[in-house]
């Protein structure tokens, strides 16, 4: 009788780090709380005896209160070079209960830092395997945010341009989490562009091998997965979908008008001999009262768009109304709004806002 198939996965990082600090984080039991889950997940408990024959487990804490353990033994523990332990799920609700899978890990000296070789074994589907790639492709991330010189700079990088008022956008999300990230110069329709977003639109964002295009999703997963003092998406049910609708408008609505069919006709002029199109450019400012007017209402006495306190939806407007009130028609038309005026001073005041100005000095 031939052998049940079984499946693998195996992964390879480059962390900025020393292979001994790479390996303690492995097995110490305060480190192993700090990263041992994937994004968004939390290390409620962590144990672990590293030497042959040794135990270890975690138990990790989902955002909706599910609670995932783990755990197993150690069968070699070689600091700084080999790593193996056994890994199991445990509670009969996990659909791989009983099912012992082996981990090994090969710390390898590189020049500025270290190879990890992950390789985890012996799962008896490829979508078992496939499962756990995610999770661990998601959870190396977290290790390098904690070992690696760059911190989370390591791992998250957005592309785009810091002109465009999206990328503003994604910029202040990252400010406002706290978050150490690289900025990548690209151009709509790059080839690096292209590799992330099918349709070449900027920004688009890299989480190690983690790749997301749209603003919205990118916030999203900004907020959901990074834990930080920091919400951009309010708490009550109402207050996401409020968020979720100011986000939705600006997506259908604003960018079009404010920015496509009027900023971008003063900054880029098609018209004859060079200049702006007069046409395009009025027929745009016919159509901004209606939206200012939208969001003055909104807005009220406060200064914020959803949930009372700065929130994604927040993140949307503010780059393109910057952009709308340096226009020549710009200061009458938000002077005619006097309760956006009024919100876009608070939100201007923020070091995310400041910080992410196009014509600031850039980070190298
Ligand atoms: N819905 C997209 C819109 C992104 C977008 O339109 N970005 C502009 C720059 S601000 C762009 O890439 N424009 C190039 C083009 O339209 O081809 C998002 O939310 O990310």
């Amino acid at each position: 009788m031939n052998a049940p198939e079984r499946f693998e996965l195996q992964q390879t990082r480059f962390i900025r780090a020393p292979r001994e600090k790479v390996f303690d984080a492995f097995t110490n039991e305060a480190l192993l709380r700090q990263w041992h889950c994937p994004r968004g997940m939390n290390v409620a408990q962590s144990r672990c005896d590293a030497r042959a024959g040794g135990q270890w487990q975690l138990s990790m804490l989902a955002r909706d209160g599910t609670r995932l353990a783990v755990g197993g033994a150690y069968r070699e523990v070689k600091r700084p070079e080999r790593l193996s332990y056994t890994w199991a799920w445990q509670g009969e609700n996990s659909p791989m209960a009983g099912i012992e899978t082996l981990v090994e890990v090969q710390f390898l000296a590189r020049d500025g830092g270290t190879e990890l070789r992950l390789r985890h074994s012996g799962f008896p589907a490829a979508a078992a395997s496939e499962g756990h790639a995610a999770g661990w492709r998601s959870t190396l991330n977290r290790l390098l945010d904690h070992v690696d010189e760059r911190g989370s700079a390591a791992t998250l990088t957005l592309l785009g341009d810091v002109r465009s008022s999206y990328t503003r956008t994604a910029r202040m999300a990252l400010a406002e989490k706290g978050l150490a990230y690289t900025l990548q110069p690209c151009a709509p329709h790059s080839p690096e562009i292209l590799a992330i977003h099918p349709f070449g639109r900027i920004p688009a964002l890299r989480d190690g091998e983690t790749t997301l295009f749209e603003t919205s999703a990118i916030v999203r997963y900004l907020d959901e997965c990074f834990g930080s003092s920091a919400v951009l998406l309010p708490g009550s049910q109402l207050a996401r979908a409020q968020c979720e609708q100011w986000v939705s408008a600006v997506n259908a609505y604003f960018y079009d008008t404010m920015v496509r069919r009027y900023v971008l006709q003063y900054i880029f002029p098609r018209g004859a001999d060079g200049q702006p199109d007069r046409g395009v450019i009025d027929a745009a400012l016919q159509e901004m009262p209606t939206l200012l007017a939208a969001l003055d209402k909104t807005y009220g006495a406060g200064e914020w768009l959803a949930g009372g306190a700065l929130s994604m939806a927040d993140l949307f407007v503010a780059p393109i109304l910057a952009y709308v009130e340096r226009m020549p028609e710009g200061a009458a038309l938000l002077a005619a709004a006097p309760n956006v005026k009024r919100a876009q001073a608070a939100v201007r005041a923020r070091a995310s806002f400041i910080q992410t100005d196009p014509t600031a000095p850039q980070p190298t």
